[in-house]
């Protein structure tokens, strides 16, 4: 890391050899409470904490001591598939005695993350609703008036108000001091860093790309275009039609509502963060194409084709026609046969699935269980059966 990324770093926990602080003074000590190691976003082993969502916790008391005129707190989490987001839920790290010395909580809303400083300033939150199973990078800078909310090294947020540190009342990593079971962390959190100053852009997109994640360069962009662009308006131009040529030009964070862009073409463009709610995007062809950590949602992909792709880690559930309650729903409609084709499966998991009248032909079958059984023994065991 950057040389200025020591200054003014009170307390660290990377948790590479337990929890550790690796800070200035390195006096603070994390006492931990069922959560237990696990890979970090690089996929390093024991490098990072798991944390139930039922009663894990890490508990640093006393805890590091805040500066009311400039703090900052970088954390990573990768919110647990199976975490649930209702009302207030999911406390990354807190310092909060809930009825006094209340300082700050990092948590959700829903399924928002949120910073949250009670009743002394406005939440500042994400939009965005987080993505389970994918770690993000998190981190507030309160510059003495501005809390400013980053997520990947972008900023999403910021909100006026004051800081008002208590040094008695302890830090919490994946839970608040209430045992108000929603607030227990379901995923896993790592690198967590205390500040007694404001960071800067620069040193926030530092943190985010440490050890080569993410790009740098692209993450730059998309902050100066989050923060210094000029806004171009179109409105009601529906006809003639508008015919645009963008070419070489950074229109990050450009917005389209209730437009109609058929046969729009991109090449050679950077798209990370592309959202689409709501767009008819039947006969789309996407060929040559970053798509990694990217979830859909929702969505009718009826006769979709993929072809030569990279799948890995992929996961696919809630597949089929919509169900009652939907929208879409056709009381009595069955969803089409899918075909899987030449496809690398090797060690992955069906489970809660409706596989009847499921065929499968030709494949290597070695080591392939069903609840437990291993297929090969089955077919062995018919075989004998039929002579
Ligand atoms: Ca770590």
């Amino acid at each position: 890391m950057t040389d200025s990324l020591r200054n003014g770093l009170i307390a660290e926990f990377l948790f590479q050899e337990g929890c550790r602080d690796t800070g200035s003074s390195g006096i603070y000590e994390g006492q931990i409470h069922g959560a237990v190691p696990t890979a970090d976003r690089f996929g390093n082993p024991d490098s990072a904490y798991e944390f139930d969502g039922m009663d894990d916790y890490i508990v640093i008391q006393p805890a590091p001591k805040l500066n009311r005129d400039g703090f900052s707190l970088s954390v990573w989490a990768r919110y647990g598939r199976d975490a649930s987001f209702r009302g207030w839920n999911n406390a990354i790290v807190s310092q909060d005695g809930h009825h006094q010395r209340r300082v700050f909580q990092l948590s959700t809303q829903q399924d928002q993350v949120t910073w949250h400083r009670f009743f002394q300033s406005a939440d500042v939150y994400i939009q965005e609703p987080v993505k389970p199973g994918h770690w993000e990078h998190y981190a507030i800078v309160f510059d003495g008036s501005m809390h400013k909310l980053y997520r990947n090294g972008i900023l999403m947020s910021e909100k006026a108000g004051g800081f008002e540190p208590n040094v008695d009342e302890p830090l919490y990593i994946g839970r608040k001091a209430t045992d108000e079971p929603h607030f227990f962390f379901r995923g896993a959190i790592d690198d967590i860093r205390i500040y007694d100053r404001p960071l800067t852009d620069e040193e926030i997109i530092a943190l985010y790309t440490e050890n080569g994640w993410g790009d740098a360069a692209l993450a730059a962009a998309a902050q100066q275009a989050k923060t210094g662009s000029e806004q171009v308006e179109w409105k009601h131009k529906r006809s003639p039609n508008q015919k645009l040529w963008v070419e070489n030009t950074n229109f990050a964070y450009s917005v389209f509502v209730n437009c109609r862009a058929e046969e729009v073409k991109f090449h050679e463009v950077s798209l990370p963060g592309l959202s689409m709610e709501c767009v008819d995007l039947h006969r789309t062809r996407i060929h040559n194409a970053n798509f990694s950590a990217s979830i859909i949602s929702d969505a009718n992909l009826s006769d979709l084709e993929i072809n030569g792709a990279q799948l890995g880690g992929a996961y696919i559930h809630n597949i089929g026609m919509p169900p009652q309650g939907h929208p879409a729903y056709v009381e009595g409609s069955r969803q089409r046969p899918l075909l899987f084709e030449n496809c690398d499966l090797q060690e992955s998991e069906i489970r809660d699935s409706n596989l009847s009248g499921l065929s499968i032909q030709r494949c290597n079958l070695q080591g392939m269980t069903i609840d437990g059984i291993p297929v090969e023994d089955l077919l062995a065991a018919y075989r004998r059966s039929q002579t």
